[in-house]
């Protein structure tokens, strides 16, 4: 498929044993993407959160901008191959983990493509949730303010503003 541009998201909050804390473990999966062949265009900051459910301790978040030639299943299938590599076990849902990576906007529009709908536990892009999260709109906002969400028609600046 030919190169797109993705949104995406990276959380953690457990240190990993060699790479040390979660804005560490985030900087190492950045460094693992670009090992893969994805090219990082822009890293925003690593912001530190409260944790939103039942995932105890705060997360280290951050947001960038990656171009590939993979399709969203495919890229899903390394970011979930990075995070087992990373020592992420499957456990409770939402429970404490060493990282997590999510897509979130890609330029090709939504996943699976138009008029198809994800079925439950299916991929969906954009993801569900872009808009009602502030750890992933806050450190997304100076990266790409003017990416719109392909359905509801929304920059990221105008998600980020109606989230208060
Ligand atoms: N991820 C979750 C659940 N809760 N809270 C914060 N602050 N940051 C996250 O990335 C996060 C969370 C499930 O993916
Ligand atoms: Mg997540
Ligand atoms: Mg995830």
């Amino acid at each position: 498929m030919p190169r797109t541009s993705y949104a995406i998201a990276l959380g953690s909050n457990r240190r990993h044993g060699r790479h040390g804390s979660p804005d560490r473990v985030i900087a190492a999966a950045l460094d693992a993407l670009a090992a893969e062949g994805v090219t990082i265009i822009r890293m925003s900051r690593v912001i530190a959160t409260a944790a939103l459910g039942p995932a105890g301790r705060g997360f280290a978040n951050a947001a960038a901008i990656v171009e590939s030639d993979l399709t969203p299943p495919a890229l899903l299938a390394l970011f979930k191959r990075i995070e087992r590599a990373f020592g992420r076990r499957r456990g409770r849902r939402w429970g404490p983990r060493v990282l997590d990576l999510d897509i979130l906007l890609w330029s090709g529009g939504t996943w699976p493509p138009f008029p198809r709908t994800a079925a439950p536990g299916q991929l969906a892009v954009p993801h569900s949730q872009i808009a009602a999260r502030a750890f992933v709109l806050d450190p997304l906002l100076p990266i790409t303010p003017q990416w719109r969400h392909p359905l509801t028609g929304r920059t990221v600046r105008q998600m980020r503003a109606r989230l208060g």
